[in-house]
């Protein structure tokens, strides 16, 4: 049996990459500066944070296209001390280097190389029992935070709550953008054993592994992936039908019929309807309310199951300081809800 974990690991990823809007990067750092950190410790955590993850060292520019031509030969200094020495300084320059399309992918090896150190840092977390919580940034982030959270917990079923399936391959991918590709590389689906993500990320989930809730918004490709391989969602029209306690429990009896498997929980805040989780960069009218998305959180946390949570696509820039506080207050209290506050 599985012993809840009592530490919770905070894991900052400043990314955008995995989608074409600045700004989802700032959300680590306004979810915790709103106060996450004392809100978990006031529920019974032993919380650990140090800093977000920085992805600076990783040679690819991170600016989008329209710069990137001006910005492929700048040196950018990383982890520089603040008295280090001239000298110093110049050893800890590195040269960033352009990330052309591979296909249709955008930004590849940056976002492939940000998801490899995501994956080890939760593959670390987990390995000490600690339940990793990690801030995204885009939804790209996903490949390294559920092939890590599967490093640890093999046996691990995925919850993934989102207005999108996120299952489109490098080869179905219209837009190119990587946040909505994150499933279709876990499961190693047609297509995905590319580099430069082949060289670290193995397919790790099975499609029976999988369920969705809150879906609205599928390619034509990615429905027909679903059915292909028999993957269970639950679209807001289940929602409705069903109302959100029933298909939770379906949810659940999907993928763990017993209730004897880890979870992990990746919560795309784009899942929520916007008048409820507005700073987003991917929002889809229609969306779960505010009381059905904590519904989900409350219930997953009364299994005891979670391992493992993901707080996706919060995007601090858009829209006005009252939808941008409004959003990030719901990434607080999804997390906290998750981290068992109804419960206690
Ligand atoms: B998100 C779209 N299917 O592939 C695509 O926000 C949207 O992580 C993906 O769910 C949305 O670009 C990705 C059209
Ligand atoms: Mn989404
Ligand atoms: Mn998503
Ligand atoms: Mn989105």
């Amino acid at each position: 049996f599985l012993s809840k974990p009592a530490t919770v690991a905070i894991v900052g990823c400043p990314f955008s990459g995995g989608q074409g809007k600045a700004g989802v990067d700032l959300a680590p750092n306004a979810l915790v500066s709103a106060g996450l950190i004392d809100q978990l410790f006031n529920l019974g955590w032993e919380v650990h944070y140090e800093s977000e993850l920085h992805f600076s060292e990783i040679p690819y520019n991170p600016a989008p296209p329209h710069v990137l031509g001006a910005a492929i030969h700048e040196q950018v200094e990383v982890n520089v001390p603040v008295n280090s020495s001239p000298q110093a300084k110049k050893a800890t320059m590195i040269q960033k280097l352009p990330d052309p399309d591979i296909g249709k992918m955008k930004k590849p090896r940056l976002v492939s190389a940000v998801c490899e150190k995501v994956s080890k840092e939760v593959g670390e977390i987990a390995g000490k029992g600690w339940l990793p919580l990690t801030l995204g940034g885009d939804h790209s982030l996903a490949m390294g935070t559920v092939s890590g959270t599967k490093s640890k917990y093999p046996d691990a079923c995925l919850i993934w709550i989102d207005a999108h399936a996120d299952i489109n391959t490098p080869e179905t991918t219209d837009s190119g953008n990587l946040h909505g590709c994150p499933v279709s590389f876990l499961l190693g689906l047609t297509g995905t054993a590319v580099e430069p993500f082949s060289t670290w990320l193995k397919p790790c989930l099975k499609p029976s592994e999988l369920v969705y809730i809150g879906l609205r918004d599928i390619d034509a490709p990615e429905r027909a992936i679903l059915r292909e391989n028999g993957i269970k969602a639950f679209s807001m029209h289940e929602v409705d039908k069903y109302g959100i306690g029933k298909v939770v429990e379906m949810a659940l009896d999907h993928v763990n019929p017993k209730r004897d498997k880890p979870v992990h929980l990746s919560f795309d805040v784009d899942a929520l309807d916007p008048d409820v989780a507005p700073s987003t960069g991917t929002p889809v009218r229609g969306g779960l309310t505010f009381r059905e998305g904590h519904y989900i959180t409350e219930a997953i946390a009364e299994t005891g199951l979670l391992v493992s949570l993901d707080i996706m696509e919060v995007n601090p820039s858009l829209l006005d300081s009252s939808a941008v506080s409004q959003t990030i207050a719901v990434g607080c209290s999804l997390t906290r809800a998750a981290l068992g506050e109804t419960l206690l």
